[in-house]
C-alpha cells in the first residue's frame, strides 16, 4: 500500500496531534490570512479537524464542548469518544479530554438510551445532566450514538451554531454497505485509484489506513463493507484467509461496521474437491453447512455474503437445471443458523444488446417468493450496467415478496473513471425518486428497497465503491465527493443534492464562501454536463471496452443508428418488449413515443433524426448542440477552478487542476466522436455550426504491420455548406514515420484517404489521433483504434493463429487445431486439439484465432537466449480473459474484452528448450489465441 507507512492507529489526543494528521492550521481560511493554507494530500478525505476559523463561532464551541462524558468502553461507543475527544481538540486547538462523568462545564455528554426510532437512531440535544448544561448525544444504542458524534463533528466543521440544537436522525436503509471488486492480489476491477485499501497480502497487520477507511464509512453511516470482488476467488474463504481477516474484522467491528464476503459458487468444488456444486447435492449442502460454520467460528458477527452467480462468466445454480432462488437459498440456510444473509445479485445477461435490458426482469421475476427469509436481492440501479443514465430497474416493485436492494457504482466505470469529474448524487437521486407506481403513485425506488413498501425487514443498498491504495483515496480529490454522497444519501436518500455537495466541500476543502460556492457548483452540474457530452437522450454503451473511451462504431447494436434514425427500439409494440415490464402509468409513458421523457427517448425508442423532442429541438440537433455545449462547459468548468487558485492548499488545487485539463480533452475527443459519428451516419447538416471531420473507416480496430509501410485508410466528411479541401495525416510517435493524404469534398460529401505510415517493431494496441486540417474549418477528430504486429521479417517467430484456411497475414507461419507437436517442430499442440473459428471479417492476424473452453498446451521451441513472448488475444465480439500458463506457471492473464478489442500480453520465456504454453479461461467460456510473435 502507497502514502502510509505508521503501523497502527494513532489513538491519544497528544499523540494524534503530534503526529500532524489533526492539522490545526491547515485550511485556515485564505480570505482571513490573505495566504494559501498548507497542502495537503488529500488522505484524510472529508475528516480534517482544522482549527475553527470563525472566532465567535469557535469561542460558542469552546464553551460548550469542553470535555466529553463517556463510559470506559470499547466498540461503537468507545470509537465515537476518542473521535470526539480528537477532532475537537484540533478543531478547538486546545485539548478536549474524555472524562467518566459529569465534572463542570461544558460537557459533550455520549450516551445510548434504547429508542423506537432503533439502534441506529441518535439526537442531539442541550439538556442537563447532573445539573449541569450539556451538549447530549444519545444514539439508540452504540452505533446511534457514533453517528451522532460524526454528526456532531460535521456541525463544527461546517462552521453550525449549537444554539438550538435539536437534532433526531435515523437511517432510512437497514443495510447500507460498501462493495469492493478487490482482489486477492491487490488488483481492484474498475478501480481507479490504485490498488486494494485492504492490503490482503500484509493481513493480518494493519494500518492507520485501514482505520481512516472505516472512520470514513462510518461518518457517512455506513454499516457494512465486502471487502473483495463478486467475481470471487474461493480462496477468501480459505482457512489461512479467514485467519487473516479476523484482525480486519474487530477494527471494522469497532466503527460499527460488519465485514461481508463475496462467495464464488463452485467453491464446494474448488475448495473441497466435490464433483458438483449443485445446489441440491446432499454434498454440496453438507459442505456449505460446514464451510459457513467455520467462516462464523473465525468471524461471529459476520455480516454474511454476496453472490454474483450464472454472471458473466462465474459458476451458478443454473448449470445444474437449478434456479437463482435454489442456489441462493442454499447459503442462505447455511447462513441462517449464524444470523447471516446473503446478497444475491440480479445482474444476469447474455452480452447480446437485444436481450440485455430483459434478462434479469425475466430471470427474478418468476422466482419472487421463493428466495429464504434471510436472502436479498441486490438489483443494479439500472437494467444495463451503470450506464450514465438509464431508466430505474423494471425489478423494483416487481418482487413484492422478496427482500430487495439497490446497488449502486460509486467508482465512475463508466462515467469517466478517475479523469472526468462526474459528482453522482443527482443520479442517485433520480433512481431512488423514481415512482415506480408499484403499490400506487408514491411507490419509489427508495421506499421499495428500504423495506417499507413491502414490510421486510431486509433491504438497502449496496456500493461499489471509488477507493484504491492512491495518497488521497480517488486519484481525483474531487471525487471523493462520491463517497461520502453515497454514504449520506444511503442513510437518507432524502437529503438535497445541494447540501450534500457543500457539506462535504466545507468539511474537506473549507468554509470559504467563495471556495464552497465555486466547487459546491461544480460537483452539481457534473453529471449533467457529462451526459451531455457523452449521452444524447439515454443511449447506452457508446464506449469502448475500456469504459472509457468514446466508440460508437463498435456499438452499433447499442444506439441502433442508420441513416434515418436512430435509438433502441425496447417498446411491447415495436421492439423488445422492455417498456411492459413497468407497472402503469409508467410502462404507457415509456411505450408512447409522445409521452416518452425526452433523456430516455433513445434508451426505449428508435426514431427519425428529425423528430422533435419536448425542447421543439430535432434529435440530431440535439445530438450536435448538447456534445458542443458540453464539452464548451467543461472549458469553463477548468476555468472556474483555476480561479481557486491560491485559495486552495497548492498541492490539491494543482493535482485538480491536471485532471481538469485532461478532462477537457477528453470531453473534446468524445464531442468530436459522437457529433461526427452522428454527422457520417445522418447526413444532416448542423444549424448553427459547420466542420470538417475524420472517423475511422471499420466497427473494429485496424493491424498495422511493425517496420512496414502501411495504409491506414481514414473516412473524411464534409460538414459544412460549401465544398472544403482536406488534408489528413498521423501524429509523429516515437519510432514512427508517417505522411499526409488529401481530398476535396463538396458539402455534406464524405471519401477516404489512405496515409502512409510505418510503425515500430514492438507490437502495440494504441489509438491513433489522426490530424486534419482545411482553412479555417474547425476539424472533428476521432481517433482509429490500432493493433500493430510486426513484420514476419523481424521476428524469430511469428505466427497467425486461426482456422486451417483462413488468410495468413503476411510473413506470418499457421498455427491451426491441426498442427500437432512432433520432434523438431517450431510448435505444436500436445494433449489434444483445440477448436478454432474464423469471423471472416477484420484483418487476418484479428478475423480468426484458436479457441476452446478447455484448456490446451502448445509446446513451443523457443531459440536461444533471453526472450519475450507477445500473445494477441480478441475477437470481433466479446471474449473472456484468457489465462497463459508458461510451464504450469500464470504468466499473463487478459481483462475481458468487449467485441473488437484486443490485447498483447507480453512475458519472458526461458530460450535454448522447448516450454509448454497453456491457454485456459473461466470455467465453461472460451479463451483465445490470434498470434504468437517473438522478436529477432
Ligand atoms: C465485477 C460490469 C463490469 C464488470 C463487473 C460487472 C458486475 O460488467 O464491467 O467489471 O464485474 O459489471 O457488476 O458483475
Amino acid at each position: 500500500m502507497t502514502g502510509v507507512t505508521r503501523r497502527g492507529f494513532v489513538a491519544g489526543t497528544s499523540a494524534a496531534v503530534a503526529a500532524g494528521w489533526l492539522s490545526g492550521a491547515a485550511g485556515t481560511a485564505w480570505a482571513d490570512t490573505g495566504t494559501p493554507p498548507p497542502d495537503e494530500d488529500g488522505s484524510r478525505l472529508w475528516l480534517r479537524y482544522p482549527l475553527v476559523a470563525d472566532r465567535r463561532l469557535l469561542d460558542e464551541y469552546r464553551r460548550d464542548l469542553r470535555y466529553v462524558v463517556a463510559p470506559d468502553t470499547d466498540g461503537p461507543l468507545g470509537s465515537a469518544a476518542g473521535e470526539l475527544s480528537r477532532a475537537l481538540t484540533s478543531l478547538l486547538g486546545r485539548d478536549v479530554p474524555i472524562r467518566r462523568k459529569v465534572d463542570g462545564a461544558g460537557p459533550l455528554v455520549l450516551r445510548t438510551a434504547a429508542s423506537d426510532a432503533g439502534p441506529e437512531s441518535y439526537t442531539l440535544r442541550r439538556g442537563r445532566v447532573d445539573g449541569t448544561a450539556a451538549v447530549i448525544i444519545t444514539g439508540g444504542a452504540d452505533r446511534g450514538a457514533l453517528y451522532g458524534a460524526f454528526h456532531l463533528l460535521r456541525l463544527v466543521q461546517t462552521h453550525v451554531t449549537l444554539d438550538r440544537l435539536d437534532v433526531a436522525e435515523r437511517p432510512r436503509n437497514p443495510l447500507r454497505l460498501a462493495n469492493h471488486w478487490d482482489n486477492l492480489d491487490g488488483s481492484v476491477e474498475r478501480g481507479y485509484a490504485g490498488r486494494s485499501v485492504f492490503g490482503f497480502a500484509e493481513l493480518p497487520e494493519l494500518t492507520e489506513r485501514h482505520s481512516t477507511y472505516a472512520r470514513a464509512l462510518a461518518s457517512v453511516g455506513l454499516n457494512g463493507t465486502v471487502i473483495n470482488n463478486v467475481n470471487a476467488n474461493a480462496q477468501f474463504i480459505a482457512p489461512e484467509m479467514l485467519f487473516k481477516l479476523q484482525p480486519l474484522a474487530a477494527l471494522l467491528r469497532g466503527w460499527g461496521i460488519s465485514l461481508y464476503l463475496s462467495l464464488n459458487f463452485a467453491s464446494p468444488m474448488i475448495l473441497g474437491g466435490l464433483t458438483t456444486a449443485d445446489p441440491f447435492d446432499a454434498g454440496v449442502k453438507d459442505w456449505w453447512r460446514t464451510k459457513i460454520t467455520e467462516i462464523y467460528r473465525a468471524i461471529p458477527d459476520l455480516g454474511g455474503f454476496l453472490v454474483k452467480a450464472d454472471s458473466e462468466g462465474q459458476p451458478g445454480p443454473i448449470s445444474y437445471g437449478r434456479t437463482h432462488a435454489d442456489g441462493a437459498n442454499l447459503i442462505a440456510e447455511a447462513a441462517a443458523p449464524h444470523g447471516g444473509i446473503v446478497m444475491w445479485r440480479a445482474f444476469v445477461h447474455d452480452f447480446n444488446a437485444l436481450e440485455w435490458s430483459n434478462k434479469a426482469y425475466e430471470t427474478f421475476k418468476p422466482l419472487d417468493g421463493k428466495f429464504a427469509d434471510n436472502a436479498i436481492v441486490q438489483i443494479k440501479n439500472g437494467p444495463i450496467d451503470f450506464q450514465v443514465r438509464e431508466p430505474a430497474h423494471p425489478l423494483f416493485g416487481a418482487l413484492p415478496n422478496t427482500n430487495a436492494m439497490m446497488e449502486l457504482q460509486v467508482t465512475q466505470e463508466y462515467t469517466g473513471q478517475s479523469t472526468h469529474l462526474c459528482y453522482l448524487v443527482p443520479q442517485w437521486q433520480e433512481v431512488y425518486g423514481f415512482d415506480t407506481h408499484a403499490e400506487g403513485s408514491g411507490t419509489t425506488v427508495a421506499k421499495i428497497i428500504s423495506g417499507r413498501t413491502y414490510g421486510r425487514e431486509l433491504g438497502g443498498v449496496a456500493g461499489v465503491m471509488n477507493l484504491g491504495d492512491d495518497t488521497d483515496w480517488t486519484r481525483h480529490q474531487l471525487a471523493a465527493a462520491n463517497t461520502h454522497g453515497y454514504g449520506r444519501l444511503a442513510w437518507n436518500p432524502g437529503l438535497k443534492a445541494r447540501d450534500i455537495a457543500e457539506e462535504w466541500t466545507r468539511q474537506t476543502f473549507g468554509n470559504d464562501q467563495r471556495e464552497v460556492a465555486v466547487i459546491t457548483g461544480l460537483l452539481l452540474g457534473s453529471w449533467q454536463t457529462y451526459l451531455d457530452y457523452t449521452n444524447p437522450l439515454g443511449v447506452s454503451f457508446l464506449i469502448k471496452g475500456d469504459h472509457f473511451t468514446p466508440s460508437p462504431q463498435t456499438n452499433t447494436g447499442w444506439h441502433q443508428a442508420d441513416a434515418e434514425g436512430t435509438g433502441f427500439d425496447r417498446t411491447v409494440a415495436t421492439g423488445n418488449g422492455f417498456t411492459g415490464f413497468y407497472h402503469r402509468p409508467v410502462s404507457d409513458r415509456f411505450e408512447n413515443l409522445s409521452d416518452c421523457p425526452d433523456e430516455l427517448l433513445l434508451f426505449l425508442h428508435h426514431v427519425p433524426y428529425g423528430h422533435r423532442l419536448k425542447s421543439g429541438k430535432t434529435v440530431i440537433q440535439h445530438v450536435y448542440d448538447s456534445h458542443f455545449d458540453g464539452a464548451a462547459e467543461v472549458g469553463r468548468m477548468r476555468d472556474r477552478w483555476r480561479e481557486l487558485r491560491g485559495r486552495i492548499d497548492a498541492k490539491r488545487w494543482a493535482d485538480t487542476a491536471e485532471r481538469f485539463d485532461r478532462h477537457r480533452e477528453q470531453a473534446i475527443l468524445w464531442r468530436d466522436t459522437i457529433a461526427g459519428y452522428y454527422f457520417a451516419a445522418s447526413r444532416v447538416l448542423d444549424e448553427r455550426r459547420s466542420w470538417v471531420q475524420v472517423t475511422p473507416t471499420g466497427n473494429a480496430a485496424i493491424c498495422l504491420i511493425g517496420g512496414r509501410e502501411n495504409l491506414v485508410r481514414l473516412s473524411l466528411a464534409n460538414a459544412s455548406a460549401a465544398e472544403a479541401e482536406l488534408v489528413a495525416g498521423l501524429p509523429e510517435r516515437d519510432g514512427w514515420t508517417s505522411g499526409t493524404a488529401g481530398l476535396v469534398l463538396p458539402s455534406k460529401g464524405d471519401g477516404t484517404v489512405d496515409v502512409p505510415v510505418t510503425p515500430s517493431l514492438p507490437p502495440q494496441v494504441l489509438t491513433l489521433r489522426p490530424t486534419l486540417r482545411s482553412g479555417d474549418l474547425p476539424a472533428l477528430i476521432a481517433e482509429q483504434p490500432v493493433i500493430t504486429a510486426p513484420a514476419g521479417e523481424h521476428c524469430l517467430l511469428a505466427v497467425d493463429a486461426g482456422s486451417a484456411s483462413s488468410p495468413l497475414l503476411d510473413g506470418y507461419r499457421r498455427l491451426s487445431p491441426a498442427d500437432a507437436w512432433a520432434d523438431g517442430a517450431a510448435y505444436g499442440w500436445v494433449g489434444g486439439a483445440p477448436q478454432s473459428r474464423d469471423r471472416n471479417i477484420a484483418a487476418p492476424l484479428l478475423r480468426d484465432f484458436v479457441n476452446d473452453t478447455r484448456a490446451r498446451a502448445l509446446r513451443l521451441t523457443v531459440p536461444a537466449g533471453d526472450h519475450e513472448l507477445h500473445v494477441l488475444v480478441g475477437d470481433v465480439h466479446d471474449s473472456f480473459p484468457t489465462t497463459v500458463k508458461v510451464d504450469g506457471k500464470v504468466a499473463a492473464v487478459s481483462e475481458f474484452l468487449l467485441g473488437g478489442s484486443f490485447t498483447w500480453l507480453n512475458f519472458a520465456v526461458p530460450g535454448g528448450r522447448t516450454v509448454e504454453l497453456e491457454f485456459s479461461s473461466v470455467p465453461g467460456q472460451h479463451w483465445h489465441l490470434n498470434g504468437l510473435v517473438i522478436l529477432s
